[in-house]
């Protein structure tokens, strides 16, 4: 293992033990992969059509065109845009699985679940303009479960997706709404992006790009919906002090490690785990049952329950490698299909849960919100037998687990802001970034990726913008990656804070009663919940009289990897956010979509990529941005 891999302690302690044993992971098959394809890597390989495949001659001297005459602007924007639908389709499927629950719950026809949180579900219902006055709950749920619904039926092409609408500020709407990209219907816009991109059909690289634009803000919504809803029915996250990276894993524990996006199906893990508490000990597992999380689904269960995250993408085959893992149980999305091979090198089980995600090799339990009680007793009984069969002598548990404060909603920051000034929350927030206590403000979003040290991007950049008082927000494997190496922490806020920002987050985090700072890195959830910082920027926009593209506030996805996270970063553009990737997106073969995604930009949305390899040179990069942005407010 070099540090060419992964900063994380873990994988210096467990990578080893792989090789030792035979094992090959995320890394070795990168390593196997290489050199990798570069007409894929600048985005000029066509597969759209059985002509095919075409690419176009980079350095200009063989084919300038596919066969059927589509250049490498056309090419590389089909490819782009696809991804972008592929990232608007897992978010809002999963968006859409849990307004279907939430109708289901309204309807009394899920027992299983409850409305935990009856005054978010009022929250939304004002947020959404539907009345709730004098209805009961279950009235309220449905109403909003019908309007979320709308955003996916919804057949008026000049009516905007309900949730973009509630979500952004009138200026930012009225910009979006001018460049015809607001979306009306998810799923039809998503439909549109596979349709304009079929051989011969849209061709215009820009129209294409904006077509894409239209599909991130899908996207987008989805997110909006899946996170609100999430909260009414799962409870909104406060505040928590939990733990994260491999040592959590208990040698004497039946330990589950759950894993995905959707928390359906993990709520319910967690529910039936503390039920079952009591067979596991008996088995012989003298801490009972562990639950650990791993990528989104972990966040979602860390941020409002405090379970400790055990890892983030790139490692998930190395929480197997412990030989302590007795089930590692699955939803949708970001699970390495390796991991049934690696399970079966051990005792665990592999649990597939959902009907459109199956893996080779690994055991299925048809999940069901009716029957969501019952599916997770026989989940958690499978993990209970494995136990029994688990060889204490192959258990390799590395040592490493850093304290982390989670749990940092919208709700949760305005909770926080309000112990200085309850009658407005925002003003100590607004007098902290308009005096430079507080330089601006970065939301780290994002996967891993193979093509750069396992978190090293993250934790650098991080640590240069902290100590240059800049507001540190995170979602998704980045939030994992912070967590792991102990930055959502107190200690953390001490030692690598500059002094101003070390000075606001003290006052915020003890007036909170934190006994201490605020963490220096905010963990808002999972990547889902990255529309909870648009809110909390919305909020701060919304009260300064400005938009989105004015604020101080920058986005980065230093080591991004999914198509998802296409999605989001190109939203995350439409709103006016410059958006950093740390790693070279698949578009550089197209000079015109590189120019229109970094500098058109620019002027149609505020916001644009800005691609930097180098993570120093990154953070000196979003500092000067940041700078750049105050200086227009005059501050
Ligand atoms: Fe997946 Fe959300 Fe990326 Fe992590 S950050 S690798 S998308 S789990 Ni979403």
């Amino acid at each position: 293992m070099t540090t060419n891999q992964s900063i994380d302690p873990s994988a210096a302690a467990l990578l080893p033990v792989a090789k030792k044993q035979g094992i090959s992971t995320v890394w070795d098959r990168h390593k196997a992969m290489q050199p990798q394809c570069g007409f894929g890597q600048l985005g000029v390989c066509c597969r759209i059509c059985w002509k095919g495949p075409c690419r176009v001659d980079p350095f200009g001297d063989g084919p300038q065109v596919g066969i059927c005459g589509a250049n490498a602007d056309t090419i590389v924007a089909r490819n782009v845009i696809r991804m972008i639908a592929a990232g608007a389709a897992s978010h809002s499927e999963h968006g859409r699985h849990i307004a279907l629950a939430l109708l289901g719950v309204a309807k009394g026809e899920l027992p299983a679940y409850q409305i935990r949180d009856e005054q978010k579900l009022r929250s939304v219902a004002a947020k959404l303009g539907i009345n709730s006055e004098g209805k009961e709950i279950a009235a309220i749920a449905e109403e909003i479960a019908l309007a979320s619904l709308e955003d996916f039926r919804n057949q008026d092409h000049d009516k905007p997706c309900n949730w973009i609408a509630s979500a952004l500020t009138a200026k930012r709407l009225e910009r979006l709404a001018g460049l015809h990209v607001l979306p009306h219907n998810i799923d039809a816009v998503i439909t549109q992006i596979m349709a304009r991109t079929h051989v011969g059909c849209d061709s215009d690289p820009v129209n294409l790009i904006l077509g894409g634009i239209k599909g991130a803000l899908a996207d987008f919504d989805g997110m909006c919906l899946a996170t609100e809803l999430s909260d009414a029915v799962f409870g909104t996250p406060s505040p928590v002090v939990t733990a994260a990276n491999l040592g959590v894993i208990k040698e004497g524990a039946v330990n589950i490690a759950v894993h995905g996006h959707n928390p359906l199906l993990s709520e319910i893990v967690c529910d039936v785990a503390l039920l079952m508490d009591d067979e596991a000990r008996k088995a012989g597992a003298k801490d009972g049952i562990n639950i650990i999380g791993i990528c989104c689904t972990g966040n979602e269960v860390m941020v409002r329950h405090g379970i400790p995250l055990a890892t983030n993408y790139l490692s998930q085959e190395l929480a197997l490698i412990t030989g302590a893992v007795d089930a590692m149980v699955v939803d949708v999305q970001c699970i390495m299909p390796s991991v049934s091979e690696i399970g079966a090198c051990f005792h665990t089980e592999i649990i597939t849960t959902m009907d459109d995600n199956k893996i080779t090799g690994a055991r299925h339990v048809r999940f069901r919100e009716e029957t969501a009680v019952e599916n997770a007793r026989q989940i958690v009984g499978f993990a209970i037998d494995a136990f029994k069969r688990r060889d204490p002598l192959r258990v390799n548990i590395p040592d490493f687990k850093q304290t982390a404060i989670v749990g940092f909603g919208t709700e949760a920051i305005m909770g926080a802001l309000g112990a200085i000034n309850a009658e407005d929350p925002l003003k100590p927030l607004i007098d902290n970034i308009a005096n430079g206590n507080i330089r601006g403000i970065a939301l780290f979003a994002g996967c891993n990726n193979t093509q750069v040290a396992q978190d090293s991007s993250f934790v650098t950049i991080a640590k240069k913008l902290a100590k240059n008082n800049v507001l540190l927000l995170a979602t998704g494997c980045g939030a994992g990656s912070f967590a792991k190496h102990g930055l959502m922490s107190q200690e953390a806020t001490d030692e690598y804070a500059g002094e101003s920002l070390k000075a606001v987050l003290t006052a915020i985090g003890t007036a909170a009663g934190l006994n201490g700072p605020l963490p220096l890195v905010l963990h808002m959830g999972s990547c889902v919940d990255n529309s909870r910082a648009v809110e909390v920027a919305g909020a701060v926009a919304n009260r300064l009289g400005v938009d989105l593209d004015q604020l101080p506030l920058v986005a980065s996805a230093p080591e991004a990897m999914s198509e998802k996270a296409v999605a989001i970063g190109t939203w995350s553009v439409a709103l006016g956010i410059p958006t950093h990737l740390g790693i070279m997106p698949q578009i550089t073969g197209s000079a015109m979509v590189t120019e229109l995604l970094t500098e058109t930009a620019k002027e149609l949305f505020g916001g644009y990529f800005m691609v930097e390899l180098d993570p120093n040179q990154a953070a000196d990069k979003l500092l000067t941005v940041i700078d750049e942005r105050r200086k227009a407010l005059g501050i």
